[in-house]
């Protein structure tokens, strides 16, 4: 047995291993109003332990965190593990009202954060209204001890997390957008690791610094944390090799840029290969079609390396793809897929027990206040899958289904969009847009096979939707412009090497193909990663049953499930 030291914001944390089982590691998470000072404002913000981005939490493949979340803040809260698999382990999963009540001011909840296959990074947040703002922070995970990397070990590993930063209370943006029907105020800033950087006079000093020394690689994990847009990033005059997405590995690629999702995580390697210098890193907003407010400035950190010599003043900043170029994003995910080597192997569904196609649209409906329906003509946005608007239960759907009671939840969503039509048309009737409002599951077998297409529609404006599951990584087997072919589409998907990821970007009027085996029972909550598109609806629930084995079946309910 070896004994070793895990630092979490301070608190030192002493933990047994054996050395043949995966380790259990603890952290202490205090929810709390903390005083921070950004563009030149000083606010309080809901943190974790004090710190934005809040800490990182450190494990190997496979190990088990137990983190002990205490909410001495004065809201309800909830966190997520994204992207942890959590296998039989819904009740620690987070999203509010779908596998637990919140946490409320005063309460705990010690949750459970199992890992199993996921290797590489991948981050916790909020999941209860638009906490996630400021409360997250990047899981990293290594390999197991006797392990490696699929590539030479880099010499260092720095968690890079894109984010939002609003002078507003986030509280005040989230209750102001739902009032008006609108869309939502942009945030002021975006920011790497919690600075918008050098272009904003208040936080230039702090500027994030990445020192590096010649000849050698570095690993950034990069986390996309912001909450309604899909970013650019680059470094002036370097090179990235993309490794890993979504905490698995990819077959290696170089690119300038990166485009990433709220949602998504992305490993990449950086050769400190320049004259010595400073350059600019910086991240702006992909906006494609998009309509809707953003920041338009871009934010930055500097990559600087060790040495002496005169540096540029200021330093050079990297080419970054116009807003609205789609071909930039389309063709950076275009070139990640599985490593799917023997190390390393994939098992990609090839027969399919279950097909779903699912709309995801944004809608429009009608309200009758003109104050607050700051939308033309008195209308109000929605969003939809399969034309449903979910509405959020009272008590969590896990524990309805894990008790039995009745009127919670409904077990009708359609595998099937309601109605047929030309989804990505242009002008299409104004009658198709008003969606119904529900609370409706999926049921799946145990260990069933799925497929599921994602089909941007046009009804209101087409726009790209990062989709999220929780529970599973899942593989992308197919995408494309236009609406989906059952029959010629499927014999161009890629059954050989697909990414596995956990959020997927479905293009503007396009749509993507995802294959998973339902093998882990649970309440899993699948939704749009942009924040505003999942305040107007855009989320849906799996239910996958137990298995017959006890081995298949959900874990016992923990005695410390928050109370509704
Ligand atoms: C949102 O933006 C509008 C226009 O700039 C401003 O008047 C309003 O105060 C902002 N709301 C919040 C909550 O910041
Ligand atoms: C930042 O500071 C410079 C120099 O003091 C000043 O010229 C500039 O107007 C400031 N910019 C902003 C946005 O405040
Ligand atoms: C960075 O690249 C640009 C354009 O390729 C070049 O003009 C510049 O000299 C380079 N800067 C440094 C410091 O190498
Ligand atoms: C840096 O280089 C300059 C000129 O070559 C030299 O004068 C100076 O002492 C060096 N400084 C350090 C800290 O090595
Ligand atoms: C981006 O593309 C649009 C449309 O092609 C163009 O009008 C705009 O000038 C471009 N912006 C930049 C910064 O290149
Ligand atoms: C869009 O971005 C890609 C990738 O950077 C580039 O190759 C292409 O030329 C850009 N297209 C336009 C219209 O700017
Ligand atoms: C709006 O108000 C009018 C008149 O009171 C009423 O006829 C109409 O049904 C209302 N519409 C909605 C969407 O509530
Ligand atoms: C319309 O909105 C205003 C401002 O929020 C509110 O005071 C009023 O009660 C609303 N009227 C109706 C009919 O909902
Ligand atoms: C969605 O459902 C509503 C209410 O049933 C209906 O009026 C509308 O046409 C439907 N739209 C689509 C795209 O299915
Ligand atoms: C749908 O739910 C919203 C509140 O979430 C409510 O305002 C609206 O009236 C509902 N629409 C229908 C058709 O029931
Ligand atoms: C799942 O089903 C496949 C055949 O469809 C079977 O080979 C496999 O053993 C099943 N797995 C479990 C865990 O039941
Ligand atoms: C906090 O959560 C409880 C349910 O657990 C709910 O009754 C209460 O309304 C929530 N408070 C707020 C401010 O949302
Ligand atoms: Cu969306």
């Amino acid at each position: 047995m070896k004994i070793f030291s895990l630092q979490v914001f301070g608190f030192l944390f002493l933990v047994s291993v054996f050395a043949s089982e995966a380790a259990v590691r603890r952290a202490t998470f205090v929810v709390q109003e903390t005083s921070y000072t950004r563009l030149c404002d000083t606010k309080k913000i809901l943190t974790v332990n004090g710190q934005y981005p809040g800490p990182t939490l450190y494990a190997e493949t496979g190990d088990t965190i137990i983190v002990d979340v205490q909410n001495k803040g004065n809201q309800n809260i909830t966190l997520h593990w994204h992207g942890v698999k959590q296998p039989r382990n819904p009740w620690t999963d987070g999203p509010e009202f779908i596998t637990q009540c919140p946490i409320k001011p005063g309460g705990r909840f010690s949750q459970r954060v199992i890992l199993s296959d996921e290797e590489g990074t991948l981050w916790w947040h909020a999941h209860s209204d638009w906490s996630r703002a400021t409360v997250h922070g990047a899981i990293v995970i290594r390999p197991k001890q006797g392990t490696n990397y699929p590539f030479p070990k880099p010499h260092k590993e720095v968690p890079l997390i894109l984010g939002d930063w609003w002078k507003s209370d986030i509280e005040e943006v989230l209750q102001e957008f739902i009032r008006t029907g609108g869309d939502p105020n942009a945030s002021d800033a975006l920011t790497i690791n919690g600075q918008p950087g050098d272009f904003y006079n208040c936080s230039k000093q702090d500027t994030f610094k990445l020192i590096v020394d010649y000849g050698k690689t570095y690993m950034l994990r990069m986390i996309n944390a912001g909450m309604n847009n899909i970013l650019f990033f680059g470094i002036a005059n370097h090179t990235f090799t993309i490794v890993g997405q979504d905490a698995a590995y990819v077959k290696p690629f170089k690119s300038d840029y990166i485009t990433i999702t709220p949602g998504q995580t992305l490993d990449v390697l950086v050769e400190a290969n320049q004259p010595p210098n400073h350059y600019y890193m910086a991240s702006k907003v992909y906006i494609g079609a998009g309509l809707a407010p953003f920041v338009r400035s871009t934010t930055t950190a500097v990559l600087e390396y060790r040495g002496n010599y005169t540096a540029s003043s200021p330093p050079p900043l990297p080419i970054l793809p116009n807003i609205t170029n789609s071909t930039a994003p389309q063709s950076f995910s275009a070139n990640l897929r599985s490593l799917a080597s023997a190390d390393h192997p994939i098992k990609v569904p090839v027969n399919v027990d279950q097909k779903f196609l699912f709309t995801v649209s944004v809608n429009f409906v009608p309200c009758n206040n003109t104050t607050d329906c700051r939308t033309a003509n008195n209308q109000r946005f929605r969003a939809s899958i399969n034309n449903i608007t979910f509405q959020s239960p009272k008590i969590d759907i896990l524990e309805a289904y894990y008790r039995g009671i009745n009127g919670v939840y409904g077990d009708d969503f359609p595998a099937n969009p309601p109605l047929e039509f030309d989804y990505t048309a242009d002008n299409l009737s104004a009658a198709l847009r008003i969606p119904r409002n529900g609370t409706e599951v999926r049921v799946i077998p145990f260990n069933t096979t799925v497929e599921l297409v994602y089909q941007g529609t046009n009804l209101l404006r087409g726009i790209e939707h990062p989709m999220h599951l929780h529970g599973y990584s899942f593989f992308v087997v197919g995408t494309g412009l236009g609406n989906f072919d059952r029959e010629e589409d499927p014999k161009r998907y890629n059954l050989v090497d697909p990414p596995l990821v956990n959020t997927i970007s479905v293009p503007r009027n396009g749509w993507t193909a995802i294959r998973f085996t339902a093998d882990n029972p649970g309440v899993w909550l699948m939704h749009c990663h942009f924040e505003r598109h999942i305040t107007w609806g855009m989320e849906m629930t799996f239910i996958v049953r137990n298995g017959k084995r006890s081995e298949q079946k959900i874990l016992s309910r923990p005695s410390d499930m928050p109370p509704c």
